[in-house]
């Protein structure tokens, strides 16, 4: 094997998902004895995934050995979705074992500049909307980091790219230490993971952490209604919400100091927080060099991902809308506030560690009666009692069924959750999938 930067050293990398697979096939090819360590079960994880990491000579330690492992390592390399306080993380970091996370390890490898997004709603779009502008505009890249594909993958692969465009999630941001975005977007802020975060502002100190090593050659593109502490990133500033910013809207456009650059009506995305996105991606191309005359086509055809306010189906009159990406109270206050119709609420899910309280005077003007489901469908129905109407449904396809029955010509049936998939579903995009399945099965002219 070629000499690597890794060579000989013992490297243990905690969970054997997307981001532990990706840093112990890099770990490897830079010539690290790598042990993968999981929680869980064997049986309970991909065989594919196992068989891949074994046939390139990684050892593989699962379950209660995995939490239990006294070996002796140089360096352990952390998973996002793992929790520091965790067993399995408390067994190295108790001992004192230097801990990265997969951020970090993909970043010591990057041979380009890297733009970071981050922002509690809207990373995926702005990430995808950049690295497809990026492209149109002949600057190569990829979309990569929290958005599905690792970064210590794509720092692995031979794929010539000019920058690379990196979702990143607080989870990500909390275990870097050399981690400097050439150019990083700050998109917005609002409570969420108070399952892993003892408060809100750890989990925003985490995320904070996206300029942590930045300097004044950096650019950093944040929305200027955050009161951020002070950068020394070079800023831009955007909001659909003020004038005192560098981009702002103006008679139904964005216009950037002044000058008209994106007629709204003119794109596909639709809400004050789209709006926001297409700012940020203005901004990060600005700073990669670009000029509107040809960042603003590719933005123009730019289609919306499923599960973010997806229009499913018209059906007697009642438009059926897909949010299952709404993950968090901030995701559903924005879907509410984007409609005109009556809606009829389904919302629940995986208990987060926060209550439904914050949306009760907007869910009052906006919805016409809610259907709850999962975990945390009591405490919704207590938060906003009196406020609205609300039943719960033991199941998804029965939340749909109440739906169906329940709504009228004219409303509108939004499946906007507020919080994560994992009671009930695999994750946000098997629980949209169902629920877009369940409303293409409903019969026609029938109630
Ligand atoms: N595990 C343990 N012990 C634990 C907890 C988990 O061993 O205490 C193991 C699990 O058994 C599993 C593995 O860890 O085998 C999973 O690791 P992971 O949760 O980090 O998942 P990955 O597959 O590596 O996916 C991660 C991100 N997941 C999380 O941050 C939870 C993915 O973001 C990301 O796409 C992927 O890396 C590639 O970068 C998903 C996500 O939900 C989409 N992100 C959160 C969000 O957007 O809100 C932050």
């Amino acid at each position: 094997m070629k000499s690597g930067r890794y060579d000989n050293q013992k490297v243990a990398v905690l969970g054997a998902g997307l981001s532990g697979s990706a840093a112990a096939l890099l770990l490897r090819s830079e010539g690290a004895e790598v042990t993968v360590l999981d929680s869980a079960e064997e049986t309970n994880l991909l065989k594919s995934t196992i068989d891949n990491l074994q046939a390139h000579g990684v050892r593989v330690i699962c379950g209660a050995a995995a939490d239990k492992d006294s070996g002796a390592y140089q360096l352990a390399v952390l998973s996002p979705g793992i929790d520091p306080a965790s067993p399995l993380a408390r067994n190295f970091l108790s001992r004192g074992i230097e801990t990265i996370g997969e951020l970090e390890l993909g970043w010591q490898f990057c041979k380009v500049p890297v733009i970071a997004v981050t922002g509690t709603n809207g990373k995926t779009t702005t990430t995808e909307l950049l690295a497809q502008m990026l492209n149109a505009c002949g600057q190569r890249t990829i979309a990569c980091g929290n958005i599905g594909k690792p970064l210590s993958e794509v720092a692995h692969e031979k794929q010539a790219f000019d920058v690379l465009t990196v979702e990143v999630s607080s989870f990500q941001l909390e275990a870097i230490r050399t981690f400097r975005p050439s150019i990083s977007l700050w998109l917005n802020f609002a409570p969420d993971h108070l399952d892993r975060y003892r408060s809100v502002s750890d989990y925003r100190a985490a995320k904070l952490r996206i300029f942590e090593n930045q300097t004044a050659s950096d650019v950093s593109v944040v929305n200027a209604i955050e009161k951020l502490p002070a950068v020394r990133p070079r800023k831009t500033t955007f909001s659909a919400y003020t004038d005192q910013a560098d981009f702002r809207v103006s008679q139904g456009a964005i216009v950037y100091h002044g000058e008209e650059v994106l007629r709204l009506a003119d794109t596909k995305l639709r809400g004050l927080h789209n709006i926001e996105n297409l700012m940020a991606t203005l901004a990060g191309g600005m700073a990669r060099g670009l000029p509107f005359g040809e960042m603003v086509p590719p933005l123009r055809v730019y289609e919306p991902r499923p599960h973010r306010c997806e229009f499913v189906r018209e059906l007697s009159g009642v438009e059926y809308v897909n949010d299952s990406k709404a993950t968090n109270l901030d995701a559903v206050d924005k879907a509410l506030r984007a409609q005109s119709k009556p809606v009829i609420l389904i919302a629940g899910g995986k208990d987060k560690g926060f209550s439904f309280d914050a949306l009760r005077s907007l869910v009052k003007e906006k919805v016409k009666s809610t259907i709850l489901i999962g975990e945390m469908a009591e405490s919704i129905r207590r938060s906003w009692n009196g406020a609205v109407q609300s039943q719960i449904a033991n199941s998804l396809a029965d939340a749909v069924e109440r739906a169906h029955a329940s709504a009228r010509p004219g409303d509108m049936v939004l499946f906007s959750p507020g919080t994560s998939s994992f009671d009930m579903f695999k994750s946000y995009a098997d629980r949209g999938d169902q629920f877009r399945a369940l409303v293409q099965a409903l019969p026609k002219g029938e109630r």
